[in-house]
């Protein structure tokens, strides 16, 4: 259910459910979650792409998979999407979230949950809980609200209005658009861009804003004096610092 890459420092997870726009099924969201954590044990991989295999990203939970389970809602969404959601933004490495095509209903949170976000020019992102009568879940009410602010985050889930690219980028739901033909080609050399970055700092950099999109100012600042200091003893510091003084490019790809 999920296809597993690696190239230069990249490590590409796609669903692969494709008959079905990868609509989601415990497999597929138990087995993209574990290989989340695997990624974040292997040093040789910097950076993590999501993406999808054929014309979809992810429809979001699989409907032909639900009648019949043997699990409550809460207990399913505690088994499989918190978990998936919780391991992507606490992962210590960016995980950019490449959306190939529609993302509906959990697979829109899953698309807004990356640290990066990429387009295709065909990409939609459809808040579709609420034609089947649920409640927006996997982390959606979270996201949206942030990046919409709370009006328009309650008109595009109650109307399940589709988001298309050029909305979806002046929204800020996605940082680039890219054109289809080229989409694959323009995610690895992002990836590959951000690989290349200090990949300690990075991670410190997520920590300090995960934790900041929920407190007080004084708690970031705090957190950032706590944070500065392990990213300042670090070997990367002092590789950007001594790049910078003899004016050559910084080389953090060491492993
Ligand atoms: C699908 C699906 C799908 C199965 C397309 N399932 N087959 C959490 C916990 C517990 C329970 C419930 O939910 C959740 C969280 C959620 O995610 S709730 C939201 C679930 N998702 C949806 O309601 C989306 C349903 N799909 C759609 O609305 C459309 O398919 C979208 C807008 C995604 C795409 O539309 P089109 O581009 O027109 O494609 P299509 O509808 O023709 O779909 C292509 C095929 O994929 C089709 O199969 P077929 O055999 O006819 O070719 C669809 O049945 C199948 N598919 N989504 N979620």
């Amino acid at each position: 259910v999920i296809l597993v890459g690696t190239h230069a420092g990249v490590r590409t997870l796609t669903l692969n459910r494709p008959d079905k726009l990868n609509a989601a099924n415990d497999a597929l969201l138990l087995t993209l979650t574990d290989e989340l954590r695997a990624a974040e044990g292997e040093p040789g991989v910097r950076v993590v792409v999501i993406t999808g295999a054929g014309r979809g990203f992810c429809a979001g939970q699989d409907l032909a998979d639900v009648s019949g389970r043997d699990m409550t809602f809460t207990e399913h969404l505690n088994h499989t999407y918190n978990p998936l959601i919780r391991t992507l933004r606490g992962l210590g490495k960016p995980v950019i979230t490449a959306v190939n095509g529609v993302a509906a209903g959990a697979g829109a949170s899953l698309a807004l949950a990356g640290d990066i976000r990429l387009w295709t020019q065909s990409a939609r992102l459809i808040e579709v809980f609420s034609n089947i009568a649920l409640v927006p879940d996997s982390g959606s009410t979270w996201f949206l609200p942030r990046l919409v602010g709370y009006h328009r985050a309650f008109e595009l889930m109650a109307l399940a209005e589709r988001v298309d690219a050029e909305q979806g980028r002046a929204l800020g739901l996605c940082e680039h658009v890219y054109p289809d033909e080229t989409f694959r080609e323009d995610v690895q050399a992002y990836a590959e861009r951000l690989a290349a970055r200090p990949a300690h700092a990075l991670k410190l950099t997520k920590q300090a804003l995960n934790a900041a999109l929920t407190g007080t100012l004084g708690e970031a600042l705090d957190r950032e004096a706590e944070l500065q200091q392990l990213a300042g003893d670090h070997w990367e510091h002092e590789e950007g610092v001594t790049a910078f003084k003899v004016k050559r490019v910084p080389q953090f790809m060491r492993e």
